[in-house]
């Protein structure tokens, strides 16, 4: 018997909401079924920063499907769509399967055999090195990237070229909340782990649109509320209701950017009303003012917040938020039994980002919510390595791995040490940072650049301005990928690489967790692990530098790659990095993951949070909770050292007088506000089915075909001002340049404010042609969450064409 009509319509919104949330289909696993899977292979996904445990399914050596693991600690077995699906990109027939090159960016590619692009690569990195010196090169490279690769790309520059020109695009993403990690608890990555969703009363997510962007985070979240339905409360922070808002008791929708007054108007009534924990402020923590930092009282800070009572928070910030409500938000968070705090990038992009992170932290330390069971202050990560890759790996300009600021000397010449060069090989001074070393490629001040896994051509802010740079003539461009994309336009040589599973690596996801992927199947045709080239791209600058005459260079470079010499690159080369990232370079810092080598890892398919400094401490699973004594072996031995008596100790490796510090942060508007010209927030974020620049998941139907373009998100207020009716193209003009979109009229974005998504790759839809790139003075992260635009009805046809697929170099 057929479906009733009302049976196919609830059928239908079960599986919509299915996808949103992140649950398996049914339908997609019986494919999977059907698919007569022979064998499964273990390894976590390559999307999010959830960092998912996945089997992927193979049918003679070919690959057919992907499921989750049940007993994960992650997922429990769930996935979203894009982790079921990404099997599609392994043999996908837009693939880069030969090196490209080309003399000038006018000229059309032509095929050349690895030999030639890496004497190429060589030729050019060694001659301006010589010619301009060394920070006249750069790479730029990936929280996407393995650890093993960003390591060994940043060893090779920082050691063998003798740059600290290494940066990456957890830059516009992290960047923020490193920096509030740092100055809040004194080291960087959050305190707890997932498991402490299961115990969480409340949870404040704010600035994060977890059910599309972490969705199987989100389950968790949404099962716990639903288990507990009147004991847990959720309040949602955000300009906009998006999905996530679904779950809220209670949700705050304010003007961007004003969240700065709303979190310290919490702070205010925590402290009015009596709810803060005046044991744990006086035992673990201090108060601190401005740059350079100076301590202040607890009643200098009660002063300070006077200027955010509720009624004047509330003006402030707009919207539906009234005194009551940020009352009521203070006290759920500080009094419910464990307080969760979750914030990805509402918070992160924007030119207060680091500011708004500590007020978070804030309100965890007046309560002291934290290091108890479902207790933190949790940090979601966007990439699925840009913790442990990035962030751990060294991979910005200004640390070295695992967390070593480049500018301390007694650091610096450590990893000198361990990596057996001579000291003074490392500058002391950091590196450009993303929007300096773009800005510094416009003005030619970089000739050589290597793009790793990152599209920044479209993922830029303001990147029509950036573009023009990297279309210079004079920048030798060399971009590794596995796709054709916006950024490969404008490379001088393009190589291509293999993709997960195609070689061996650790991901290193929010939690502090590091998961190894093991190679199954061959990378296509020619294509290459990344480690692979970086080893043999070191091997002949070393000849290129002797033929230059800089003796010094070519001996280091050598020295750099030695321990690596004969490995085969799909499974030994990446190991043997590997073992020298962790047992000699993490081994004593707060990241120390000595224990967790590739033999535990696989042993231990759930990976290893750190500090797992023994392989004994490692087999058990590492570290759910940092300083916690009787959790945390470090917390154990660093207070068995100092004699600190108590449960906690914050070891963080920034705060000598091991406390937490709570800072005054003033309320200060976005860079570019609204005004007479322009009079709209523009804002820019994603979708659950496709991945940033949909480089990817453009290139698989199925994803594709729930959004084949991107539409401008209004509020049906300002529509019916404008006359904006759905499906209507409306033109979106900022200080910077115009895109023309389909207009989606819903309450989603407050009045005042439009959104879109942008992800896609359309010259006529591209998000960031608009954006701009102001940044945070401390992070350096770009805002690229609110500018200021203006928006009409323009005519013209609505976009039939979707954007990615058939994209051929
Ligand atoms: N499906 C999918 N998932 C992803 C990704 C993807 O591309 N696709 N990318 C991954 C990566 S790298 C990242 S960084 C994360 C990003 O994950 P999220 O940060 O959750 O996603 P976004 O859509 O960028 O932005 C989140 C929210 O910030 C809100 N926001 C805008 N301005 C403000 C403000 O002033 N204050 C507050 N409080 N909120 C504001 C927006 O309305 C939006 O709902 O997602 C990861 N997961
Ligand atoms: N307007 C706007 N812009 C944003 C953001 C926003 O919210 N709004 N968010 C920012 C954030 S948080 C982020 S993280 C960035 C992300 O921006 P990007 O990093 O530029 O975007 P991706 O599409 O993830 O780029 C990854 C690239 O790596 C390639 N790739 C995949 N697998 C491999 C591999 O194994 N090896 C190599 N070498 N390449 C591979 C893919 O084909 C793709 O081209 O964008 C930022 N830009
Ligand atoms: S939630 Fe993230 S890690 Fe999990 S399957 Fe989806 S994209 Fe992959
Ligand atoms: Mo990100």
């Amino acid at each position: 018997m057929g479906m009733t009509r009302r049976q196919f319509i609830k059928r239908t919104a079960a599986l919509t909401a299915a996808s949103l949330v992140g649950v398996e289909l049914p339908k997609i696993e019986k494919a999977a079924q059907a698919a007569d899977v022979e064998e499964w292979h273990p390894g976590v996904c390559r999307f999010c920063g959830v960092g998912c445990r996945v089997y992927l399914g193979l049918k003679k050596g070919k690959p057919v499907a992907i499921k989750g693991i049940p007993e994960s600690a992650t997922n429990k077995g769930y996935l979203c769509m894009k982790g079921m699906l990404f099997y599609r990109i392994i043999h996908h027939p837009e693939r880069l399967t030969k090196p490209l090159y080309r003399e000038r960016k006018d000229q059309p590619f032509r095929e050349i055999s690895w030999e030639e692009a890496l004497r190429i690569a060589a030729r050019k990195f060694a001659e301006t090195v010589v010619k301009y010196g060394p920070d006249a090169t750069a790479y730029y490279g990936s929280g996407q990237a393995l650890t093993e690769e960003t390591y060994l790309f940043q060893k090779i520059m920082r050691g063998g070229l003798g740059t600290n020109n290494v940066e990456g695009n957890p830059r516009l993403c992290m960047a923020s909340a490193v920096g509030g990690y740092l100055t809040s608890f004194g080291a960087d990555e959050p305190i707890g782990s997932y498991a402490d969703i299961e115990k969480a009363y409340c949870f404040f997510i704010i600035g994060s649109n977890m059910a599309e962007c972490h969705p199987v985070i989100f389950r968790r979240v949404m099962n716990r509320k639903f288990a507990k339905p009147n004991e847990v409360k959720v309040i949602n922070a955000d300009p906009r209701v998006s999905p996530t808002s679904r779950i809220a008791d209670l949700h705050l929708q304010f003007r961007p950017g004003t969240d700065l007054a709303l979190l310290n108007a919490m702070a205010y009534v925590i402290i009015e009303e009596g709810l803060y924990d005046q044991e744990f402020i006086q035992k673990y923590c201090k108060f601190k003012i401005g740059k350079p930092p100076k301590d202040v009282t607890f009643e200098e800070y009660k002063e300070f917040l006077k200027q955010y009572t509720p009624e004047r928070a509330a003006e402030i910030c707009g919207g539906n938020i009234t005194p009551e409500k940020i009352r009521t938000a203070a006290r759920w968070f500080a009094t419910s039994k464990a307080t969760m705090s979750l914030w990805t990038m509402g918070i992160n992009q924007r030119s207060r980002g680091v500011w708004a992170n500590n007020l978070i932290h804030n309100l965890h330390l007046l309560t002291g919510q934290l290091c108890k069971p479902g207790a933190d202050s949790f940090s979601l990560t966007g990439q699925p390595n840009a913790c442990g890759g990035v962030r751990e790996g060294g991979g910005l300009c200004h640390i070295l791995p695992a967390h070593r600021p480049v500018k301390i000397d007694k650091l610096r010449h450590q990893v000198e040490d361990l990596w057996g060069i001579p000291r003074g090989t490392i500058p002391p001074k950091p590196g450009y940072h993303t929007i300096a070393m773009f800005r510094a490629v416009n003005q030619g001040k970089i000739k050589a650049l290597w793009v790793n896994c990152t599209s920044p051509a479209q993922s830029l802010p303001n990147c029509d301005f950036y573009r023009k740079g990297l279309a210079r003539e004079d920048l030798f461009l060399v971009v590794t990928d596995i796709f054709p994309t916006k950024t490969t336009e404008l490379a001088n040589l393009v190589l291509p690489t293999a993709f997960h599973f195609e070689k061996t690596g650790v991901y290193g996801c929010t939690e502090r967790r590091s998961q190894l992927t093991v190679k199954v199947v061959d990378p296509p045709r020619e294509a290459k692990p990344e480690v692979w080239i970086v080893r043999e791209w070191a091997l002949r600058m070393a000849e290129e530098f002797e033929r230059l005459g800089d003796r010094r260079r070519a001996e280091n470079l050598r020295i750099c790659v030695k321990p690596f010499l004969g490995k085969e690159e799909g499974y030994e080369l990446p190991k043997a990095i590997w073992e020298e990232y962790t047992q000699k370079l993490t081994k004593g810092r707060d990241n120390d993951l000595s224990g967790a080598t590739y033999e535990v890892l696989k042993q231990r398919p759930d990976g290893v949070q750190w500090p797992a400094p023994t392989k004994e401490h490692a087999l058990k699973g590492g570290t759910y909770k940092k300083f916690v004594r009787g959790i945390d072996p470090l917390a154990e031995e660093e207070g068995r050292k100092l004699g600190i008596s108590g449960p906690y100790v914050f070891y963080g490796p920034a705060h000598k007088d091991h406390k937490l510090y709570l800072w005054l942060r003033p309320y200060k508007g976005a860079a570019e506000e609204p005004d007479a010209e322009y009079p709209f927030y523009l804002s820019t974020g994603r979708v659950i089915d496709h991945w940033h620049t949909s480089s990817m998941t453009g290139r698989i139907p199925e994803l594709l075909r729930a959004n084949p373009y991107a539409y401008v998100e209004i509020n049906p207020k300002d529509a019916a001002r404008l006359g904006i009716k759905p499906n209507d193209m409306v033109e979106i003009e900022t200080r910077r340049g115009k895109i023309v979109l389909p207009a989606k009229v819903y309450e989603g974005p407050i009045q005042g404010m439009v959104f879109i998504y942008w992800h896609d790759m359309a010259e006529e839809r591209m998000a960031n042609r608009v954006t701009k790139d102001a940044f945070d003075p401390g992070s350096k992260e770009p805002e690229f969450k609110i500018c200021a635009c203006r928006i009409r009805k323009v005519s013209g046809p609505r976009p039939l064409k979707p954007y990615v697929v058939g994209h051929k170099i």
